[in-house]
């Protein structure tokens, strides 16, 4: 693996019209259209809101939306597929009438990905790791960049009592195994993202962000989604609306070991984090 000015390297490439490439971190600002997300649940649950929050974001310097209508919190119920794309696909599209920032689909559903896709996309983000062969297939059709994420089981089950006899040789093996299958189906661009809090207890959460460069090893670029999550809370006792400070800990450290994408509900202050981090990086 090759290393420029410490940063691992990867083959850089296009997410719509931004270019994601080593040692330029890029912000993706979360925007869940659900009624029941753990942190902004029902706040964006109208297209207009939703649509008018995607922009805010986009002003406020996000470069990739990530667009999602099925929440993912431990021990959340699975949302009919029609019921999600009805609250993404009218986002999607009034999002892309008004504006060229860069969107990521974030389902685990194939028919909710293609339409979305059909509607402007730029990306599919999965939580459930392209295992479904035919998000991988879709990928490749398509021929858009793809986020793998490292989850155990489903949202229902996934934190009843999690174990792990190496959680980063583990999830480095998963994210292995499905950055093969979906280089075998001619899909080039892979982000892969061990899930924060998807499977795991705050200690599995703290050795995966310790050994970021690991799963960096693998010469994709990474993906860190700790915002306002519940291991920032059980550190330091703060509420679900208070973990700004966490979060940004937790994604400049995960940007100083080779992450090359942070998801973040708070985007004016991650800008400002990251733009300080690239300049002090760089020394200019
Ligand atoms: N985390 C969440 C959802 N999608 N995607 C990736 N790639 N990585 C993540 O860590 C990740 C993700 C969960 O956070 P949030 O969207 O804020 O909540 P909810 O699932 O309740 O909507």
């Amino acid at each position: 693996m090759t290393r420029r000015n410490g940063i691992l390297a990867f083959r850089p490439f296009k997410i719509g019209r931004v270019t994601l490439a080593p040692g330029k971190p890029l912000l993706m600002g979360i925007l869940n259209v659900t009624p029941d997300s753990f942190s902004d649940g029902n706040r964006f649950f109208s297209k207009k809101d939703a649509v008018g929050r995607a922009l805010a974001m986009a002003d406020e310097g996000a470069d990739i939306i990530d667009v999602g209508g099925e929440s993912t919190r431990p021990g959340a119920r699975p949302v009919p597929v029609d019921e999600e794309m009805a609250r993404v696909i009218p986002v999607i599209k009034g999002v892309r009438r008004r504006s060229g920032v860069a969107v990521s689909i974030d389902t685990m559903k194939p028919e909710t990905a293609r339409a979305a896709l059909d509607a402007g996309a730029d990306m599919v983000n999965d939580v459930s790791g392209f295992r479904d062969s035919a998000m991988v297939a879709l990928a490749a059709e398509y021929g858009v960049p793809s986020a793998v994420m490292h989850m155990r089981g489903d949202p229902r089950g996934m934190q009843k009592s999690p174990r792990y006899k190496d959680v980063v040789a583990e999830v480095k093996g998963f994210l292995k195994g499905r950055c093969a299958a979906l280089s075998r189906a001619g899909v080039r661009d892979v982000i892969i993202d061990p899930g924060v809090g998807f499977g795991k207890t705050v200690r599995h959460n703290l050795a995966l962000l310790a050994g970021l460069d690991e799963l960096a090893a693998l010469g994709r670029p990474v993906l860190v989604g700790a915002s306002r999550k519940s291991f920032i809370g059980k550190l330091t006792g703060a509420g679900v609306e208070d973990r700004l400070p966490g979060t940004l800990a937790a994604h400049l450290r995960a940007v100083a070991l080779g992450a090359a994408v942070v998801r973040a509900h708070d985007v004016a202050a991650h800008r400002q984090a990251l733009d300080v981090w690239i300049a002090a990086s760089r020394g200019r």
